[in-house]
Parts: C-alpha cells; sequence; structure tokens
C-alpha cells in the first residue's frame, strides 16, 4: 500500500498552499462580509488552473487527477469555504458531466471556458418539491419546432449568480419518476431564464445560491447530454463525483479551524499558562485530530477509486458525512477553545463555524449519504 501523493500532486498542493497564504486568506473575511468573491481572486484561479484541474489539456484543463482536484479544494477551503465550494460545483457538478458525457463537439464548445474560469458552471437540478427526493423532477420539457423547451423552476443552485452555464435536469413524463429525466446543457443568457434572486446564508456568504423560473425557454437539440432518459443517471453518477469534492471542502475547512486553534492554544495564557497545557484542551486537539485524519484517508480514497475508475459510489458517501460531520464538530470544539473571541468574529472561527454546518446538507443530506451507504450494503 503506498500513502504518497504523486510528484504533481505533490506540486498541486504547494501552488494551492502557496496562493492560499499569500492571496486568499488576506480577503477570506471580507468575501464573507461582502457576499462576493473579488474577481482578481477568481481570475488568479483561473490563470493557476484551478478551474479544470482534472479536465484533459486538450480542452484546457491542467489534465490532473482527481486527487489533485480533491487536494486543491482542501487547500483552499483551509481560508475560504466560499471559494472551495464554488470551485468544486463548477467543477464536479458542470465540468465532470459534459466530460464524461458530453459528446466531441459540446465539449469543445463547452470545456475551454469552463476550465479557464472565463465562464463558471453549476447545476440546476433541485426543485422546491425535489430535493433529497431527485427523482421527483417537476421541470418540464418537450420538443416543438427543432427545439427541446423547458418549462419549471429550480432552487439552491450554486454559482448561478454568475449566469454563465447550467447542466439542466427535467421531465418529459413525470409519471415516469427517474426513467422520465433527461440532461442539457443550458446557456444561462437564454431567453426565458429567469434569475430571481440570490439566498441569503448563514454560511458560505461569498458564494451564489440562486432561484430560477424557467419560461419557454428554448434549448437547442444538440444541447441534450447523453440521451433521453438517461438524466437520473448522469445526476447520480454526477453526485457521486460531487460529494468527493464536497468531502474535501469540508476537510478543508476543518484543518483551517484545526491549525489556528492550535495556535491560539499555545498563545493564550490563562490561570498564568498557555490553555494548550491544560489536559482538557489538549484532549480536546487529540479528538479534533483523529476525526481530521480519518475524514483525510476516506475522502482521498474515494479520490483515488475515481481515478482509477473503479466504483466508488460508496466511498464518496462515506467520504461526504464522515468529512462533514467533522467539519462541524471541529468548528465547534474550535470555538470553544476561541471562547468568546471565537463568538465576535475577530479569529475567523466564527465565520468557519458557520460554513461547515452546509457541508451536511448539500449535495445530498447526510441522511441521504446514509440512505446510498446503507443500499449499497444490503443489496
Ligand atoms: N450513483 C449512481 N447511481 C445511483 C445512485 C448513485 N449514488 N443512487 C441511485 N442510483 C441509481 C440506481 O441504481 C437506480 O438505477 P436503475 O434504475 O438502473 O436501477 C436509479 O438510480 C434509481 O435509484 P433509486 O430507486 O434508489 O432512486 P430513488 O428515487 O429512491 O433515490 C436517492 C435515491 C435518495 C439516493 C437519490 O434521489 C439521491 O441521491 N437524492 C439526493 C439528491 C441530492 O444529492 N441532491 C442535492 C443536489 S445538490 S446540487
Amino acid at each position: 500500500m503506498n500513502f504518497d501523493l504523486t510528484d504533481d500532486e505533490r506540486l498541486v498542493r504547494e501552488t494551492a498552499h502557496d496562493f492560499v497564504e499569500k492571496e486568499l486568506k488576506p480577503v477570506a473575511m471580507e468575501t464573507d462580509k461582502n457576499h462576493k468573491i473579488p474577481d482578481e481572486i477568481l481570475k488568479k484561479m483561473g490563470e493557476l488552473g484551478f478551474f479544470g484541474v482534472y479536465a484533459p489539456e486538450e480542452y484546457g484543463g491542467a489534465g490532473l487527477s482527481f486527487v489533485s482536484y480533491a487536494i486543491v479544494i482542501e487547500e483552499i477551503s483551509k481560508a475560504c469555504a466560499s471559494s472551495g465550494v464554488l470551485l468544486s460545483a463548477h467543477t464536479s457538478l458542470a465540468v465532470n458531466p459534459i466530460l464524461e458525457f458530453g459528446t466531441d463537439q459540446q465539449k469543445e464548445k463547452y470545456l475551454p471556458k469552463l476550465c479557464s474560469g472565463e465562464r463558471v458552471g453549476c447545476i440546476l437540478l433541485t426543485e422546491p418539491d425535489a430535493g433529497s427526493d431527485a427523482a421527483n423532477v417537476q421541470t418540464t420539457i418537450e420538443k416543438k419546432d427543432g427545439y427541446y423547451i423547458a418549462n419549471g423552476n429550480k432552487i439552491f443552485v450554486t454559482n448561478g449568480g454568475f449566469k454563465d452555464v447550467g447542466i439542466l435536469f427535467a421531465t418529459h413524463d413525470k409519471s415516469l419518476r427517474h426513467k422520465g429525466i433527461s440532461a442539457f446543457i443550458l446557456d444561462l443568457d437564454s431567453e426565458g431564464v429567469e434569475l430571481l434572486r440570490n439566498e441569503d446564508k448563514m454560511g458560505i456568504r461569498g458564494t451564489y445560491t440562486s432561484v430560477f423560473a424557467l419560461d419557454n425557454v428554448k434549448i437547442p437539440q444538440e444541447n441534450l447530454l447523453g440521451k433521453e432518459g438517461e438524466g437520473f443517471k448522469i445526476a447520480m453518477d454526477t453526485l457521486d463525483g460531487g460529494r468527493v469534492g464536497i468531502a474535501a471542502q469540508a476537510l478543508g475547512i476543518a484543518e483551517g479551524a484545526f491549525e489556528r486553534a492550535v495556535e491560539y492554544a499555545k498563545e493564550r495564557k490563562q490561570f498564568g499558562k498557555t490553555i494548550s497545557s491544560f489536559q482538557a484542551i489538549q484532549f480536546k486537539l487529540a479528538d479534533m485530530k483523529m476525526r481530521i485524519d480519518q475524514a483525510k484517508w476516506v475522502t482521498y480514497q474515494a479520490a483515488w477509486l475515481k481515478d482509477m475508475k473503479r466504483p466508488f459510489i460508496l466511498e464518496s458517501s462515506i467520504a461526504k458525512a464522515a468529512a462533514s460531520e467533522t467539519a462541524t464538530y471541529v468548528t465547534k470544539e474550535a470555538l470553544q477553545i476561541f471562547g468568546g473571541y471565537g463568538y465576535i468574529g475577530e479569529y475567523e472561527i466564527e465565520r468557519m463555524y458557520r460554513d461547515a454546518k452546509i457541508t451536511e446538507i448539500y449535495e445530498g443530506t447526510n441522511e441521504v449519504q446514509r440512505i446510498v451507504i446503507g443500499k449499497m450494503l444490503t443489496k
């Protein structure tokens, strides 16, 4: 068994780490306060290749492994969970389905601008009545005059506010449930696509979480992704990869909070000693570290299995649930170590605590992950 990263994976970690320390950390607080990732940060992440880490070079990607992609998300999320999920949703939920299910023409048309960061991708799957029950999609699609026509509502669209490119899921016949769904590449500047609002949220406040209405949106036939009726399979396969991205994001949040808690415990004095000398604090740090290392290896394992093109549905759900529960646990304990200072937000822990919670919810709640794990174990 070899736990070593490849040279490329080590290099991409160094590159991401360097960018985080010099450029991302200094603006992470303002990103949260202003509800916006600065444009220069998006531009720099594009130049560094972070928008297309594992897409092949022929489409403008960096041509690296899925493990490299997880490492980039992890490093970035140590400082800024908003930037982490922006990249994760873009890559896993838009670049990946085009790569895996797209035609050559679709790849040539959409991937270069997505991989450079010129356009930001998203997924339009969730609806008011189709959240965990993803097969209950109510957005309709019908063929008319050589086009597909979409009508319906989509919510919780991470990155939707960029209004660039989305992967849309819609049904030909609701009674068929998952067998009636198709997937499409949708240009979000198409007529009839209305961005109703970007939600105000508890955490990951630098990202857009958008609500759309689709009113007789004309989609060219060549934008069908895969075959008609294959949409649910595409959604599930897409989410399998996406869950590894969220695991990496959660892992990064946990590691970022842990690093700050250790530093603070070694500086903060009470009763004439640093608080790190108290066993109560050391036990907390030990428990946090144990949980982080467990989350780390299941996340890397799931990413590696995807690189090896081996089945990884079980492992991706385990990684997502384990890492997100680690993130909420570790940020809670870190905040406790910071005491009152953690609560007023002076030391970033307050933001990390808020950012962590969503990782237990999006890209399949942890209850859904347990359904997937349970089904895999008993089928
Ligand atoms: N990966 C690949 N295929 C999967 C899958 C997965 N993780 N989960 C289910 N499938 C396949 C099944 O194998 C089945 O295929 P066949 O029709 O060939 O047998 C098909 O999908 C339907 O499966 P199932 O009957 O289990 O579907 P359900 O409607 O009961 O839903 C859950 C299963 C709950 C697991 C699914 O709806 C889900 O993942 N929900 C959460 C959606 C989500 O994450 N939303 C957040 C989006 S954030 S952008």
